[in-house]
Order: C-alpha cells, then structure tokens, then sequence
C-alpha cells in the first residue's frame, strides 16, 4: 500500500512538471518547427516517436498478460523450462534489427534532404563562431551584423557555418541545426575554404533564439544569438539602414522607455534634430579609445574587425552574444567588467585587461556617456 502511494505521487510530480513546461512562451523549444528544415526532422522525430509508442503498448500488452497468466500459485509444479528455444531466439533478434532497418530508411533520408546544395537564389548568410560571440556577413552586400542576424521570411536561406579559432555549433532550435562551426575557413595557400552549411526557408515571422552548441571554453554557455525572421519589406529597409553610416550624423538619444516601443514597429532611423549632450560625449570619448581597435560601427573611424561590430547596436534585443537583455544599464555594466558577466571575455574592462589589450581606465561617467552613444545607435 505504502509503495503503491509512493509511485501514485511521483506519477502526480511527474505530470505536473510535465504539464508546466508545456506552457509559457519557450524560445528554445525543439519541438517547435518553424522552418522546412526543422519541421523534417520534427516529422521523423514524432514518426518514431508515436511507432515506438505503440511498440511499447504491444510489449507492456504482452507482459501483464504474461505476468497474470503465468503467475506463481501455491503448490504450482516447476514450469516448462524453453532456455534455448530456437523460434524464439531467432524471432526477438530478427523483430530488433527490422525495426532498426526501419527507423534507418527515413532517417538516411533526411539526412541526405538536409545536405542538399545551396537551393537556387537563397541568401547566403555567413556564420562564424567566435569565443564567445557570433559574427554574420552578408557577402552579397557586404553588410556585417553580431549575434543578431536578420533573414527574410519565405525565402531560402543558406547559413555559410565557419569559426575564428575553435570549434562551436550552429543551432537555432525553433529553426533548426545543429551543425558545427569549423576553424576551416582560412586555408594554406591552395587549399579551399570548408564550410558546414544549413538550407533552410523559415516560414514564420519573429526572434529566434541560438546557442552555441559545441564546448569551446570558459563562456561558452553564455554564447547565444537572436536570428530576427521578418517579411522581405523589413528585412530590406534593415539592410539599408545597416548600410548608412548611422553614426555620422548626430542622431539624438530620445526617451529609452519611448525607442523601446518604437524600435520594432518603425525600423527607419530616427532623425531627430535635437542633440543629446551624453550621447555626443560618448560618441566622443569611444572614438578615441581602444574600443575601435576591436569593433566596428559603419561609416567612422571604428573598424576593428576582432569584436562584434556594433552598427545599429541599439537596435538589437540582446548585449553578450544573447545573454543580457540590451538596456543602458546593462551596457554600463559591461564595459566596466566584461569578465564579470562572461568568464574568460576577449575585451578589456575598466580595471581588467582582456583580449591582449591594457584595462581602459575610464571614469564612471565615461562609462555612461559611451553606453549612452552606443544605444543611440539606433
Ligand atoms: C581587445 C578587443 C576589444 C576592445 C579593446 C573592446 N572590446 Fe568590446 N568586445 C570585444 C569582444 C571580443 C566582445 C565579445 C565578447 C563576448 O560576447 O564574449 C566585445 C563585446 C562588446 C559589446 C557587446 C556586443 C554585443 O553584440 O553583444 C559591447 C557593447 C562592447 N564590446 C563595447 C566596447 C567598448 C565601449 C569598448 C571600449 C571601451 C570595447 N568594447 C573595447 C572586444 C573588445
Ligand atoms: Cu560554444
């Protein structure tokens, strides 16, 4: 009786918890599809899974009847001993291997649909990992984003997988993947380039979640992305605002909580005559710092090419490769003590060096200004 209650309320635990995850809004969800390429193996996930169900019922079947029907009695004589049976042998080694056989079939299958070539007119993407951040090119227009990437909805897409230095994965979950990002991408002289790559067409708009899926060091669980899908009028008024050197001009900081609301729906760039004395102190004071040996933001002196490029920083959701949400307070927070937030982070903080550069030395207010211009960026 005890242990009958016993199994009762681990069952009950057991369906709660269940019944909890089923709810709620899950950015990582893999069985969510989202893309042609998901939803295949969302299909050969669930074929399987409902064929290995009944396979279940079938044995569990079996089994109680067995269990009832061959139950020891007082006084019942020693059963029929079959060790050694040859139908049975031959029938539970055979049954096995065909079920294999058959869960093989469509999964060959899809694995060959998936490494199809690059579809015709798809939009090459090229990914590349780095420690601890993702870097995406467009080498079509030349465009250069981080940790944001934005594709249009409805048309074939072809991420270009490739690393900086060590090896990481590719995986968008809701989307699909994963496939990992290989150091090849720089060859000795006379030998091509190797690339994983992902063919994939999303077929819903809105923000994906990503995440490094390969251990490549100290933060590599702090390494996620966003990819933004939106329909082709969106994704191209973000190219061409990606495109316009957005910092040149004094774009004033308007009102945080105001650009928030505004920031998805009116994707133009505000221009706004008036100017923001913080964000022109900060425009200042990080275009003479070592900040632009390793970044790059369109159209100014920053060009380093080491470190996620930040045109249109303030545009994007996330700060860290996905880990924060993007607020000048977080933005604060980072350029002050980057290692603080993310173990092992190539770039220097306030009091730390990092990524082989000196700490910065800069003063709180500093800090606050150039947190300020940056999500000005917008
Ligand atoms: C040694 C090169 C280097 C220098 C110098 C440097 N950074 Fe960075 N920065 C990085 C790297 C690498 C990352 C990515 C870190 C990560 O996510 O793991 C980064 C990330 C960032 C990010 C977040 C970007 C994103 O998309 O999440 C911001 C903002 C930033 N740096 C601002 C600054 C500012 C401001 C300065 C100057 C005070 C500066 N950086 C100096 C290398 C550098
Ligand atoms: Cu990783």
């Amino acid at each position: 009786m005890k242990s009958l209650r016993t199994a009762l309320g681990t069952l009950v635990l057991a369906l709660l918890t269940a019944g909890c995850s089923l709810e709620g809004d899950y950015p990582q969800s893999s069985v969510a599809p989202t893309s042609d390429f998901a939803l295949m193996i969302h299909e050969l996930y669930a074929d399987i899974f409902w064929w290995t169900l009944l396979i279940l019922a079938v044995v569990w079947v079996v089994l109680a009847y067995i269990l009832i029907r061959f139950r020891a009695r007082p006084d019942s004589p020693v059963p029929k001993q079959i060790h050694g049976h040859m139908g049975l042998e031959i029938g539970w080694t055979i049954g096995p291997a065909l079920i294999v056989v058959a869960i093989s079939i469509p999964t060959i299958q899809a694995v060959f649909a998936t490494q199809q070539g690059d579809p015709e007119g798809s939009l090459v993407v090229d990914v590349i990992g780095h420690q601890y951040w993702w870097e995406f090119r467009y080498p079509d227009s030349g465009l250069i984003t981080a940790n944001e990437v934005h594709i249009p909805v409805d048309r074939p897409v072809s991420f270009r997988i490739s690393s900086d230095d060590v090896i990481h994965s590719f995986w968008v979950p809701m989307l699909g993947g994963k496939r990992d990002a290989n150091p090849m991408r720089i060859r000795p002289e006379g030998e091509d380039p190797k690339y994983n790559w992902i063919h994939l067409t999303a077929n819903e708009t809105g923000t994906f979640w990503g995440q490094c899926a390969e251990f490549c060091g100290d933060s590599h669980s702090l390494m996620g992305f966003r990819v933004v899908v939106e329909d082709e009028a969106g994704f191209q008024a973000w190219q061409a605002d990606l495109a316009t050197p957005v910092a040149a001009p004094a774009t004033a900081a308007a009102d945080p909580a105001q650009d928030t609301t505004t920031a998805d729906a009116a994707p133009a760039p505000a221009q706004v005559a008036q100017v923001d004395p913080l964000v022109e102190q900060g425009r200042e004071i990080f275009h003479q710092q070592t900040c632009i040996a390793c970044h790059a933001i369109a159209g100014t002196n920053a060009m380093g090419e080491i470190a996620p490029n930040l045109t249109l920083f303030g545009r994007r959701s996330s700060l860290a490769a996905g880990w924060l949400e993007n607020t000048p307070e977080n933005l604060q927070a980072w350029i002050k003590a980057p290692q603080d937030i993310k173990p092992g982070a190539l770039m220097p903080g306030v009091a730390v060096a990092g990524g082989n550069w000196p700490a910065t030395n800069l003063t709180d207010d500093q800090v606050e200004a150039i947190a300020a211009y940056l999500y000005s960026l917008r």
